[in-house]
């Protein structure tokens, strides 16, 4: 995949999003300037997954915005999603693969100096270095990277790679000058007052932080 378009990532977060719809914050955040947008679902019935990712599938493909499922490797094959994100307890990467075939995307997250190794032997099209911060979203989370491992892990990964935890307005320079390609964040777009303005602001300065303009 073109690395760019890892440079502002939504993954979605129901709970989060303040009472409004999934589609509306989505649409308002790819508005404002989100390249990607992942499915993230961690209570929901199998059917409404399914049905939530047809919706955005419908909704993201003719806007180029790929959209990836989040573990669920049957949900993105149902719905014909871009791709996966696994994390180091989901289906192993090599399974995914088979079933997904050589041309969805296949994101890993990496929590460790070692994960991030083993998936240099890996073709997966992205990592993501989880988490840079602790953040309140996820809190079974590994000890954080902070920005002297994001910056070791940028140098020594081969693959495009996106930070996430902790990534908001305040955080995503800093981020962004270690080398990676991108920043996934929840709250700073599903828990803000305008999801637009806010990815619009993010986009800006990632953009303005990264390495390949
Ligand atoms: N994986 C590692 S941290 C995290 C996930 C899904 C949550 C990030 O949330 P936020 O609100 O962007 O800090
Ligand atoms: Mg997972």
């Amino acid at each position: 995949m073109n690395p760019n378009q890892l440079r502002l990532y939504l993954v979605t977060d129901r709970p989060l999003s303040l009472g409004r719809d999934l589609l509306w914050v989505v649409r308002e955040a790819v508005a404002g300037g989100a390249t990607i947008v992942q499915l993230r679902e961690k209570d929901i019935d199998t059917r409404e997954f399914v049905e939530l990712g047809r919706q955005l599938v419908e909704e993201l493909r003719p806007m180029d915005v790929p959209l990836i499922i989040n573990d669920r490797v049957d949900v993105a094959l149902a719905v014909d999603a871009d791709g996966v994100h696994i994390g180091q307890s989901d289906m192993p990467y090599a399974d995914a693969r088979r079933l997904l075939g050589p041309d969805k995307i296949i994101g890993l997250s990496v929590e460790t100096m070692d994960e991030l190794r083993e998936a240099n032997l890996l073709d997966v099209d992205y990592i993501a270095v989880s988490p840079v911060y602790s953040t309140a979203t996820k809190t079974d989370t590994a000890p954080p990277f902070g920005l002297e491992g994001l910056r070791e892990a940028a140098a020594l990964t081969h693959h495009p790679s996106v930070a996430i935890g902790g990534m908001n307005l305040g955080t995503v320079a800093d981020a962004m000058a270690c080398g990676i390609d991108g920043v996934a964040v929840v709250s700073a777009i599903c828990s803000a007052p305008e999801p637009r303005a806010a990815a619009a602001e993010l986009r800006k300065l990632a953009d303005a932080n990264a390495k390949n303009v």
